[in-house]
């Protein structure tokens, strides 16, 4: 069973946009903003949507950068997450019940405190790279199988 999720990071060059999940699925991790795409819902739709819920801003414009299908030993779920990158927006990064953002310079950026999977394809998204991946998780969200290709189009 696929499950349709939308993440989005912010890169204004030598910076990028995180949050600090405050509740639910990665709560205490940095991340980048995104969620469940709803039923009919365009998925770019869906990523400017959860960006304004957690964030406050509007996107000014998106680009669709990679597929990343991740899964958990012992779960048919695939969480297939489609990647965007921005640099503009109108408004101020505010904190929501479910984000805190912050700004981090890229030679910065938390690793420890994100999901296992980042180090492997953020250096690839600052790239300014398309990518399609896939990671499977065990025990303690450890990556126990990790596939990255880039491509052209995405
Ligand atoms: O609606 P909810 O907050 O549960 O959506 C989960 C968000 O977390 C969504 O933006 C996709 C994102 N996400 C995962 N797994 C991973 C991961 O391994 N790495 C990163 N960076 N983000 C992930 O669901």
């Amino acid at each position: 069973m696929k499950k349709l999720l939308t993440l989005c990071i912010i890169h204004q060059h030598p910076k990028v946009l995180l949050g600090m999940k405050k509740r639910g699925f990665g709560v205490g991790r940095w991340n980048g903003f995104g969620g469940k795409v709803s039923p009919g819902e365009k998925i770019e739709d869906a990523a400017k949507r959860e960006m304004f819920e957690e964030a406050g801003i509007k996107l000014k414009n998106l680009d669709k950068v990679a597929i990343i299908e991740f899964e958990f030993k012992g779960n048919p779920e695939i969480l297939e997450t489609h990647i965007f990158k921005s640099n503009d927006f109108d408004g101020v990064p505010t904190e929501s019940e479910e984000m805190k953002p912050q700004w981090f310079c890229i030679d910065e950026i938390p690793f420890k405190e994100m999901w296992p999977d980042d180090i492997y394809w953020i250096p690839l998204f600052l790239k300014g790279k398309k990518f399609k991946g896939k990671f499977l998780f065990g025990e303690a969200d450890a990556v126990l199988e990790k596939e990255i290709i880039e491509v052209k189009e995405i």
